[in-house]
């Protein structure tokens, strides 16, 4: 390092030392050697179950040694996006050991496969999944490597799950009568809650609690006790939605983004009466993944609140600062990183890990 380096370092130093709350964050490396990993949930004691996305769960010691693959999975259909992808515990996990994850599940013929939801028991020693259920299997399988969503967020009771549209079934995000494209709710034993908006309807799903998405990797219950998603646009027209019970968030008939290489989607609308409007998007793509509101007072009082979600096309971490459903700021943090960030969790002592 020069002189010259060595004194524009300096300040930039003193000033994280000198104002903590507004200073950049710092990253730390917890553990190396994982490959693809897709989630990441806190267990007990500052261990980590971590999801690769070919297809092993591993257990992360607290001081980031990685276990050996946990037994007990189901057959997974691992390639492309598709894999083992994301993993919830239980909000009851001290006393039930209870967890849920998804997973791209192959189609009992062998040909196509869709995003499934199981739930699990966590051995008592941590190296295997007990009592494997099945909770939910979109339908119809398909063949395709792409658009399997599959983030999950427990509520009340029930768990959200969200559904790709599988890339070349665009347009059935707008019919009822699958589940591409769409974010269901189910009951933790796999059951239909009374509640959910097209329970009853001729031909309609019931497990649909929205339709029109294209590709949701990022999900997370808001301070407002909604469910927060953003998704992924075509090219362009990434979104941030707040999702209520029946409504359509508009793929493939709305998007603010056009086709692989240009030209409209469809007749190139942005908006239409009957289809929601983002709080927010991005055109160009950011690709976002995983998302965390700041609950803890950790990073100061400006964050609380906030917004966490990862880029994977710029490899960074994104901050947005809300005003109820408003987004008003929106501040880019990691850039040096060089890393796709796939996931964002707020962990047991209020720190982020992504
Ligand atoms: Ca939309």
């Amino acid at each position: 390092m020069d002189k010259q380096t060595r004194w524009l370092a300096w300040p930039l130093a003193l000033l994280v030392l000198a104002s903590p709350a507004q200073a950049a964050p710092r990253t730390e490396v917890v553990a190396r050697g994982l490959e693809h990993p897709w989630a990441v949930a806190f267990i007990d004691g500052g261990r980590m179950l971590v999801t690769e996305r070919p297809g092993r769960l591993r257990l992360v010691s607290a001081n980031g040694q990685l276990g050996k693959p946990l037994a007990g999975l189901p057959r997974i259909d691992a390639g492309g996006q598709g894999g083992l992808l994301d993993l919830v515990t239980d909000s009851g996990f001290a006393r039930n050991r209870t967890l849920y994850f998804c997973y791209a599940e192959p189609a009992a013929s062998g040909y196509g496969n869709s995003t499934a939801l199981a739930s699990a028991r966590l051995s008592d020693d941590a190296s295997r999944l007990e009592q494997v259920k099945v909770l939910f299997s979109q339908q119809p399988k398909f063949s395709s490597r792409a658009h399997f969503g599959c983030r999950i967020v427990e509520a009340g009771g029930t768990l959200f799950l969200t559904l790709g549209d599988r890339f070349q079934r665009m347009a059935d995000a707008q019919t009822l009568d699958n589940h591409h494209g769409k974010v269901v709710r189910v009951r933790k034993d796999g059951g239909i809650p009374a509640d959910n908006p097209f329970v009853g309807r001729a031909g309609a799903r019931p497990e649909i609690w929205s339709l029109g998405h294209r590709n949701v990797q990022g999900a997370a219950l808001g301070p407002d006790g909604r469910l927060w998603t953003h998704e992924h646009g075509p090219q362009g027209g990434d979104e941030l939605n707040r999702l209520e019970a029946g409504k359509n968030y508009g793929w493939p008939v709305i998007t603010y983004g056009e086709n692989y290489g240009g030209g409209p989607v469809g007749a190139g609308l942005t908006r239409k009466a009957g289809m929601e409007q983002p709080l927010w998007q991005w055109t160009p793509s950011i690709a976002p993944s995983g998302m965390a509101f700041v609950r803890g007072t950790r990073y100061g009082k400006a964050w609380q609140g906030s917004l966490l979600l990862g880029s994977l096309k710029f490899r960074h971490l994104m901050r947005l600062e809300l005003d109820g459903t408003r987004v008003v700021r929106e501040e880019i943090l990691l850039t040096g990183l060089g890393q796709r960030v796939r996931d964002v969790r707020e962990g047991p002592d209020g720190s982020s890990t992504c």
